[in-house]
């Protein structure tokens, strides 16, 4: 519970990210938001020019309660809304505030196996249609229960610093990694949402975090998705490119612009700290800290990158 709540409020974020970026309004309930990075803001400090973000598309649903399978409530078929996507993120209440009451909210650990057998059945369904099919061997079944998920713990404001000792209770009791759950409070990301740059870090530090739930709800999809950034910079713009770890140069080029991968050449290679110390491409190049990598070099985690293209 929470979950329209925590998805305006990312939602605000993206209109008021000052960044020559189209972001596209999709439908409602579908919304690009950027992904905030540190290291592009010092690469902009070199070159002096805009900052494009990666992004990361969030769907907002309804909520599921025990029975939608069988229609209760308002029953599953918008899940169809969310078979695409690369991961699911459970919004979980864990607020005390006994003003709001919901039907079908319990505690953490209840709703989340209401949730999970509420998926479980829905790719049950998906599975008895597909085999009523002509050819049941053909197409893909992209089923809930095999997409990786993430817990949001909407948790009570003054609860936000003990987050660390909450996420390890949440951890046992539910069964599921450390890393895969993220104690957020849906009520101050709104509000923090509505505050400058400067003031929402001076709310932050008032209530003992040090950084926003965006943050770290990213840094930990990032992570049980498998996937890094790599970043360009220059004086048109600096930007920051998501990539599946492991992803070798060649393969990498593609998501700047499809046409790379089979005109890929060789790609200019420095570490982003050096990049940094150093001012950017031709102090890195003067001391040698650019590496010129052929198409099999695995990319890293803040790689800066300039690729060369044949015609
Ligand atoms: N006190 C408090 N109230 C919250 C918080 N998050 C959500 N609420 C309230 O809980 C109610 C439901 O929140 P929503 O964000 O609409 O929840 P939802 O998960 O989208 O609900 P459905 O779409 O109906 O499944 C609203 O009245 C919110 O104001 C929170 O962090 N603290
Ligand atoms: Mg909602």
């Amino acid at each position: 519970m929470g979950k329209s709540t925590l998805f305006n409020a990312l939602l605000k974020k993206q209109q008021a990210y000052v960044a020559n970026f189209p972001f596209a309004t999709i439908e409602p309930n579908v919304g690009v938001v950027p992904v905030p990075d540190e290291r592009l803001e010092k690469l902009a400090a070199i070159y002096h020019s805009p900052i494009v973000p990666a992004t990361v598309e969030f769907v907002d649903i309804a909520g599921l309660i025990a029975g939608a399978s069988k229609g209760e409530g308002l029953g599953n078929k918008f899940l169809s809304h969310i078979r695409e996507t690369s991961a699911i993120c459970f919004v979980l209440r864990a607020f005390s505030d006994p003003d709001v009451i919901k039907q079908g909210v319990k505690d953490p650990k209840t709703d989340f196996e209401v949730l999970k057998l509420e998926l479980d059945l829905a790719d049950a369904e998906t599975i008895e249609n597909h085999k009523k099919k002509k050819n049941p061997d053909e197409g893909e079944l992209p089923l809930f229960s095999k997409k990786p998920f993430l817990i949001v713990l909407n948790v009570d404001e003054g609860d936000l610093k003990k987050s660390i000792e909450i996420e390890e209770k949440y951890s046992n009791e539910l069964s599921v990694g450390k890393d895969q759950i993220v104690v957020i409070s849906a009520k101050t990301e709104s509000e923090l949402s509505e505050l400058s740059d400067e003031d929402q870090k001076a709310y932050l530090a008032d209530l003992g975090v040090e950084k926003s739930g965006l943050e770290r709800l990213i840094q930990k999809a990032f992570k049980t998705l498998g996937l890094i950034t790599f970043l360009t910079a220059g004086e048109k713009e600096v930007r920051a490119w998501t990539i599946k770890s492991g992803t070798n140069t060649q393969t990498a080029s593609g998501e700047i612009h499809t046409d790379f991968v089979k005109k890929f050449i060789k790609a200019d290679v420095c570490d982003f700290n050096d990049f940094v110390s150093l001012g950017g491409w031709k102090g890195a190049r003067e001391v040698g800290k650019v590496r010129s990598e052929g198409r099999d070099y695995t990319m890293c985690d803040g790689d800066v990158v300039e690729f060369k293209i044949g015609a």
